[in-house]
């Protein structure tokens, strides 16, 4: 390529009129114009910007070795030439800079689009535990009844969990009870967690005089080694009627419209005797086996009944305890087990399948 003629002035480039002149800006102006041409990618706009309008651009260098230094009689058609060269190139370059820019827009408007059509992210909604469910079906024919739900602490001293329900220390019932007892400072008062869900009963009656008719679902804790039917924590729902004219008949009804809007209006129920330190008469109250109707099975052991849950009529000595007047009050409780009776209404042969959270068990009780 030939030399440089922006390095040269006017003189040394030989040209001395208008013509001449008028030439070489033409010149630069094609070489401008191809230039832009040989340029097409979004950014290319700046080194143009530097090359040609910069401090040290093609356009200072003109100024400095052309239009400074002309000779008086061409100094008009000079600073003319330069002029519409330096309109030319600043309009060639700015067009370049807004195509540049554009492209740049609306290839990062194109890449952060939203794609209204995409499927939506799906999050499945969760159902309620079968324990929670059963709880909810208990929960619901006990406050059709006109029994009202309490709920209390699952830390308690062995006075509420014990004494007042008529398990003095040594009692024998102790035995399956006595149990998972707080780690305190020495000195303190001792705690345990809960064995049944009766201490709540124990805190109602202390602050209400009858009529009292409550249930008090929620967890209980005891020494229990995990098996099919078995586990160190599991779910209660205790009731508790005492007023002033309660009998072993509005107890036996109770129990058996109980049984039947949980488990069906075609089973029947048999009470048989049994102990509880704080029942007197105690039952244990067994339904017609569902699975044979009574017949006989594997389930039943051929006896054609199902044990479900414990109750009894109220031991006077409780009463005692939360100063009722136990000459002119009577009443009942019961203690359901909830996770017992999943099991037998939904036919679940290991308790354990309750805690262990696998979705393909959850799954089946929507
Ligand atoms: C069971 C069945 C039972 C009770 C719980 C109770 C509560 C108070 C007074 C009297 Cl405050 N009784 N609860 C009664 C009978 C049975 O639970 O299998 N328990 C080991």
């Amino acid at each position: 390529m030939e030399s440089n003629p922006t390095e040269k002035t006017l003189a040394e480039l030989g040209i001395g009129d208008v013509g001449a002149v008028e030439q070489l800006f033409a010149d630069v102006r094609v070489r401008f114009d191809s230039q832009v041409k040989g340029h097409s990618g979004p950014l290319d706009w700046q080194p143009m910007q530097v090359t040609w309008l910069g401090r040290h651009g093609v356009l200072s260098a003109i100024s400095e070795k052309w239009l400074k230094p002309a000779p008086p009689h061409l100094r008009p058609i000079v600073g003319r030439c330069f002029n519409e060269l330096r309109t030319h190139v600043e309009h060639g370059v700015q067009a370049m800079r807004n195509v540049g820019e554009g492209a740049a827009e609306s290839a990062a408007l194109a890449r952060e689009r939203v794609d209204l059509s995409l499927p939506g992210v799906i999050r499945p909604i969760g159902s309620r535990h079968l324990v929670r469910q059963t709880f909810e079906e208990i929960e619901r024919i006990f406050l059709s009844l006109g029994f009202t739900v309490v709920e209390g602490p699952e830390i308690e001293t062995p006075y509420y969990n014990f004494e007042a329900l008529n398990i003095p220390e040594h009692h024998p019932a102790r035995d399956t009870m006595d149990t998972f007892y707080l780690d305190l400072p020495p000195g303190s008062q001792p705690h345990l967690l809960r064995t049944h869900t009766s201490p709540m009963q124990v805190h109602t009656m202390e602050k209400q005089q009858p009529p009292v008719r409550i249930i008090v679902p929620g967890k209980v804790y005891r020494r229990d080694n995990p098996d099919v039917t078995h586990s160190y924590m599991f779910h209660q729902v205790e009731g508790l009627a005492v007023d002033t004219d309660i009998t072993f008949c509005e107890f036996k009804g109770t129990v058996e419209y109980f049984v039947r809007e949980f488990l069906g209006s075609a089973i029947k129920t048999r009470l048989r005797p049994s102990y509880f330190p704080f029942t007197e008469p105690s039952v244990e109250v067994d339904a017609t086996c569902f699975v044979c109707m009574g017949r006989g099975c594997r389930l039943c052991k051929l006896s054609g009944w199902i044990e479900l849950f414990g109750a009894g009529m109220v031991d006077p000595a409780v009463y005692g305890f939360v100063n009722y007047d136990a000459k002119r009050v009577s009443g009942y409780a019961f203690g359901l087990g909830v996770d017992r009776l999943s099991q037998l209404k939904y036919g679940i042969d290991d308790v354990q399948l309750f805690f262990q959270n696998d979705v393909r068990f959850l799954r089946q009780f929507p």
